[in-house]
């Protein structure tokens, strides 16, 4: 973001974005900012933005008399691109709304009507955790501590506060929970990088995004970062500041034309949801059939690109080279009639065939393509080939482990490491997968391994084993995933209202959310600015790596509690108030961890120092990094973590799992990355006639998932609206503004259109993160995911969220 548009954006929304005290650091280290400017009887506290964007920005929050008066951002430097100030988005400016905000809680409240009804009644934090102690208890002793569920969220990104932290110690503490594989973000991509590159964690290590100095050409394929990593210290920033130095050019895979294509891209090639595998499939062809492939890498270091590196006992016909050429033995080259070409992909993907082949001959002879797939590729109906195909186009060429190139992962950042408070260890192995829950509360008991991806159970001589149990309480700390961010909202809210079922559910939070309406109790939790926290940026944003000490800019607001001394009152309770306090109060923590942080980064600053000048801040503290740099140097003692220690294009785990597991009716796992057509994809026929518009959902920049969506200058400034292109609206008799419903089986919703040649024909798009609001079994709020579907991906059992069909029409 660059950043006249971030003042023109904080003037819009009345911030008092002043560049006042913009004094420059000669070095790029350390900056100590100057003396805020503080009017009589104000006083200023360094805070933060904690929300799941990557980047957790520093602000200054003014109060006079214990009240918040306004949020600024980070001016502090000279603002040359490598000393630049970390300034925070329009949504973090916006923060003095979000404590103020109507739908804040206040008390501690109790259900009083059916459940999900929304009638609640204001009691006693004594009642309140009195009756959280005994429900808890009394689901432990009857079901035992597998049945209950941590559904943890990613509303706060810190390390003693935090999503990873402490509702998962109070559980440990208790005797533990149902344990969880995947997230929301990555579920099918962790999947996709575990058999490929031998870690899951390889996916979420893409290079440092300054290596885009090193690039001539960078392709970001469902990647927007100038709407998802916003910030100054976001990769935005990196990208667009690097590629206006060096020129660099770029292409941006997309259905729509996206903020980060906007007026900055070389080319936009609008491609049909879901269908990227079939683009990479091309292009693997024409390098294939042009000699251009990479044959000494590929011979060297994966395995399963020809006959030569196949495992023992499988032959030419199920390598890469063969499933792409269509060809069946090494000596015929003739591709066969399945052969993935250019033609082919045209058809599917809605991509021309000459710019196919033309964008074949750009990656190739590129000196170092930066590839980057978005996290969007993963969220689809076949999301882990989706990213393995993706993953196969830096391996085809042997541009991976070079400077200027990346494995197809996300992209890092620099970072401080800030040591957080131990979660402990969950006693309770058995998992399911993260997005499975409602099937869990349905009938746990019945899901199995081979069916539902069930992990840490007893294996029979099949290599099955069941769950055996079902879930019978969630506790939801940091989260609206429980209700507004899962799929299939009216099935969710069917299932959840059954109080046989899951007999209880704990809400902490600080706001009403859909998710809070189906809670049998509610505590309010304190809000970032009440709080003390060391945080940093988490590694997905861009290379300014900062630290930020924040203090509490005001008192608790109405009986809000901080989550340390809900979860205390909780444990103490339940008899376990020294395993989860170690007799150590809030403060010792925190000093705690402050010590640990000053071991992990020498320079850090005394607490005190910091508690002045908030931020401590580097460009790049640890340099830029290569993904695989060490592999691609040294592959044999730099061995992945895969079982041929090799990059795997053909994976023998896989092969067995397509052989033993058992999938629903076209659900696809296979050795090979490959593209796979999907229930509601472009080429479903059966919901093709009724439901004829792809719906793809994306990151909005007017809120972070759900949160930020209760402000109303974010609701202004930032059009909520279904895009669809001019010709698909002729044919609806539809223009931008009018209010449509989007439905499907699953539901119907409420939004404006926004029509748009942005956007290919055939295809529409929703932000997502809309607070459901029905009436009268319409989602009036507009959320997505009253249309999007519960089923699994095949291999992770991840979220197909992007991946749905509609019919719109005129509300
Ligand atoms: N402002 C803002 N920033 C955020 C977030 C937010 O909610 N708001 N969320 C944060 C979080 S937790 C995450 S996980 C990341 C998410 O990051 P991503 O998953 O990368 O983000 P998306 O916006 O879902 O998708 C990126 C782009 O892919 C496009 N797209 C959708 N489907 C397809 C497809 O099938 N093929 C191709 N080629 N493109 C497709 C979308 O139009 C969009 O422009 O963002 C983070 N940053
Ligand atoms: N259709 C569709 N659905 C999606 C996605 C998609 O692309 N499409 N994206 C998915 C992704 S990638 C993600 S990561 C998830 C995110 O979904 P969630 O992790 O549920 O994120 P949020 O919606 O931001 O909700 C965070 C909650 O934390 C609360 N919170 C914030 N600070 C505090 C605090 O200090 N204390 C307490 N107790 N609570 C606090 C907020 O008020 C808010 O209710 O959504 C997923 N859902
Ligand atoms: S939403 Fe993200 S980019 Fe915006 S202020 Fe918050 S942390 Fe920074
Ligand atoms: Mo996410």
């Amino acid at each position: 973001m660059e950043r006249r548009s971030f003042l023109k954006m904080s003037a819009a929304m009345g911030c008092a974005a002043t560049v006042a005290g913009c004094n420059s650091s000669s070095s790029d280290v350390d900056v100590v900012p100057p003396t805020p400017p503080v009017t009589e009887g104000e006083t200023m506290n360094w805070s933060a933005c904690m929300v799941n964007c990557g980047s957790n920005c520093p602000v200054k929050v003014f109060s006079k008399d214990g009240v918040i008066t306004r949020i600024e951002s980070e001016f502090t430097t000279s603002d040359e691109y490598g000393n630049h100030d970390v300034r925070a988005c329009l949504r973090g400016r916006s923060l003095r709304k979000r404590v103020y905000a109507p739908e804040r809680l206040k008390y501690p409240m109790k259900r009083v009507g059916p459940r999900g009804s929304g009638q609640f009644e204001r009691i006693s934090w004594d009642e309140a955790l009195d009756t959280v102690a005994e429900r808890l208890q009394g689901i432990i002793d009857r079901y035992g501590n597998e049945s209950l569920f941590n559904m943890t969220g990613t509303g706060s990104f810190a390390y003693f506060k935090g999503v990873f932290t402490m509702p998962q110690r109070l559980m440990n503490s208790i005797g533990g929970c149902l344990d969880k594989y995947g997230v929301y973000s990555y579920a099918q991509l962790l999947e996709a990088a575990t058999y490929t590159f031998g870690t899951p964690y390889v996916g979420l290590q893409g290079s440092c995004i300054t290596q885009i100095e090193n690039s001539d050409l960078a392709v970001f394929i469902g990647y927007n970062p100038s709407e998802i990593r916003m910030s100054g210290s976001g990769i935005s920033y990196d990208f667009l500041n690097i590629k206006q130095k060096n020129n660099l050019r770029t292409i941006i895979i997309d259905p729509r034309y996206t903020d980060t294509a906007v007026g900055k891209e070389d080319q936009w090639l609008p491609i049909r949801p879901g269908t990227d595998a079939a683009l990479f499939e091309a292009l693997a062809y024409e390098w294939i059939t042009q000699d251009k492939v990479d044959q000494t890498f590929l011979d060297k270091y994966c395995v399963g690109y020809d006959e030569k590196t196949l495992p023992e006992g499988v032959g030419y016909e199920e390598s890469y080279k063969s499933y792409i050429l269509d060809n069946a033995t090494v000596d015929d080259l003739t591709p066969g009639v399945n052969a993935k070409t250019p033609a082919r992909a045209a058809s599917i993907t809605g991509i021309p065939e000459h710019t196919i082949i033309e964008l074949a001959r750009e990656i190739a002879v590129a000196k170092a393509p930066f590839i980057h797939l978005g996290s969007a590729l993963n969220r689809q109906a076949a999301g882990e080939n989706n990213m393995r195909a993706g993953y196969m186009l830096s391996i085809l060429l042997g541009k991976i482990g070079l400077p200027g190139t990346t494995n197809g992962g996300q992209s890092k950042g620099g970072f401080f490491y800030v040591p957080p408070l131990s979660a402990g260890t969950n006693p309770v192995t058995k998992q399911i997968s993260f997005f499975t829950y409602l099937q869990a509360v349905e009938d746990g008991k019945n899901m199995s391994v081979l069916k539902d991806g069930v992990r840490g159970v007893e294996l029979d001589e099949n290599g099955d084993g069941k769950l055996g149990t079902d879930i019978k309480a969630i506790v939801n700390w940091f989260s609206n995933s429980m209700v507004n961010q899962h799929s299939d909202v009216n099935k969710t809210r069917e299932i959840l209202k059954d109080e046989s079922k899951c007999e209880f559910i704990l809400m902490v939070d600080n706001l009403m959310t859909e998710s809070a309406k189906f809670a049998d109790i509610i505590l309010p939790d304190t809000t970032w600015l009440e709080d003390e926290e060391l945080v940093n940026q988490n590694n997905v944003a861009g290379g300014t790596a900062t630290l930020i000490q924040m203090s509490s800019a005001i008192e608790p607001l109405f009986e809000s509690r901080h989550s340390y001394d809900i979860c205390t009152e909780i444990a103490k309770r339940m008899g376990v108030e020294q395993a989860f306090t170690e007799g150590k109060t809030k403060q010792q923590w925190l000093n705690e961890m402050y010590v640990g942080a000053q071991a992990a980064n020498p320079g850090l600053p005394d607490r005190e120092v910091m508690l002045e000048q908030g931020i401590y801040r580097k460009y790049l503290p640890h340099g830029s990094y290569i993904a695989l740099k060490g592999f691609r140097d040294d592959p044999e003692t730099n061995r992945l973590y895969t079982p041929s220690g090799k990059l795997e294009i053909y994976s023998s785990r896989l092969a067995h799992k397509a052989r033993t597991w058992e999938l629903r009716e076209g659900d696809v796992i296979s050795a090979l990355p490959k593209y796979t057509p999907t229930w509601d994809g472009f080429d479903d026929g059966e919901t093709r006639e009724k439901y004829p518009l792809q719906l793809t959902g994306y990151h909005t920049k007017g809120r972070v998932h759900s949160s930020y969506h209760n402000i109303p200058w974010l609701r202004e400034v930032v059009q909520d609206a279904v895009w669809m292109n001019p010709i698909d609206a002729q044919a609806r008799n539809l223009k931008t503004g009018d209010l449509v419903h989007v439905f499907n089986d699953r539901g119907t919703l409420e939004v404006e259109v926004k029509v748009t040649p942005r956007i290919m024909i055939g295809v529409t798009a929703l932000g997502q993160g809309a607070w459901s609001r029905f009436e009268d079994g319409i989602d009036k709020g507009g959320n997505i995911n009253t249309i999007t579907s519960q089923r699994p991906t095949p291999l992770s059992k991840g979220n197909p969220q992007h991946t749905n069909r509609v019919e719109i029409r005129r509300a």
